[in-house]
């Protein structure tokens, strides 16, 4: 089944040059780039992105951390490539992330706290709808 999800290299993983290794583990796997965009996105997008985890403590430090320099955000597409980007990436936290995966192999545990997890990727269909809308709306 064909799918897109949208995947993000935080601002983390943009300072330490880590597009290209993450762009070719997902080419790698035989997913499509559909479009792609390297932006310092604004706090209202933030906030619309991550509407579920408004009001948890982690809400206003995350929103900070991720308008705090370049992302570089991405419209994937392939076969159930929304569980299985996820698999690339790993744990949401770095330090228990498989080896093998994005945030195992690249994650630093003195890069923490969790939001430094270099990677962002949609975690269902609907999630992915909602937030190929909110990156790139002409899609
Ligand atoms: P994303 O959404 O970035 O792909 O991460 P996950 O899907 O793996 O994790 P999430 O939605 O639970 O968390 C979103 C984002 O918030 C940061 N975070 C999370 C944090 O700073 N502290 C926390 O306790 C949690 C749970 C990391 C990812």
């Amino acid at each position: 089944m064909t799918e897109r999800t949208l995947v993000i290299v935080k601002p983390d993983g943009v300072e330490r040059g880590l597009v290209g290794e993450v762009v070719k583990r997902i080419e790698s796997k035989g997913y499509r780039l559909v479009t792609v965009d390297l932006l310092t996105p604004d706090r209202a997008t933030l906030e619309r992105h991550y509407a579920e985890h408004e009001g948890k403590p982690f809400f206003r430090p995350l929103v900070e951390f991720m308008s705090s320099g370049p992302v570089f955000a991405m419209v994937v597409e392939g076969d159930r490539v929304i569980a299985g980007f996820r698999s690339l990436a790993g744990a949401t936290d770095p330090t228990v992330a498989a080896p093998g995966t994005i945030r195992g192999d690249l994650g630093r545990e003195w890069d923490a706290p969790v939001m430094r997890n270099l990677v962002h990727g949609s975690d269902s269909e609907a999630s992915a709808a909602r937030e190929i809308a909110i990156w790139f709306p002409s899609l």
